[in-house]
């Protein structure tokens, strides 16, 4: 009896750290470097930047973003079309087990679509991702001016330098 007991605890101990390991990827997630893109005030969006490092064994999921300083947020990637470069919304943004994603102009980004407010260098923006798992990191974000990199031409709907 004594024997059953102990093996049922430890059957329900190790359950239970499992579960807790599960239920906050975002512990594991760590976020370096972010920044967002200052944008002439008319632009319609700008994008968001990090690096993103998991110290996991298992691979995060982004699948969402918010922020309340733009109405629409979207993670997107860049594709190239015939030479053409083009940004597209894509359900999630992987980063893998024991690596790390680079969100950076002309590849990965969270897109702010749809400012709420001027974006000024010196301006911080608080993004929230939530991970697949349901947990959510929040993200503080300062505005940078950026000048000369990942432009391109034909850029896809009609924003440049994302
Ligand atoms: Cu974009």
């Amino acid at each position: 009896m004594f024997k059953r007991h102990t093996i049922l605890a430890i059957a329900l101990l190790s359950s239970l750290i499992g579960f807790n390991a599960m239920a906050n990827q975002a512990a594991d997630l760590e976020i370096e470097n972010p920044f967002v893109r200052e944008m002439p005030p008319t632009a319609p969006a700008t994008g968001a930047f990090m690096t993103m490092i998991n110290s996991s064994d298992q691979d995060i999921a982004i699948v969402s973003a918010k922020s309340d300083a733009a109405k629409t947020v979207e993670l997107h990637t860049h594709t190239h079309d015939n030479g053409v470069m083009r940004m597209r919304e894509i359900p999630k943004i992987l980063v893998p087990a024991m690596g790390q994603a680079e969100l950076k102009p002309g590849g990965l980004h969270i897109m702010l679509i749809n400012p709420t407010r001027a974006l000024k260098e010196g301006d911080e923006v608080r993004i929230v991702v939530t991970l697949k798992d349901g947990s959510e990191q929040e993200i503080i974000a300062p505005v940078r001016k950026i000048m000369g990199m990942g432009q391109h031409k034909g850029m896809g709907h009609g924003m440049k330098n994302m």
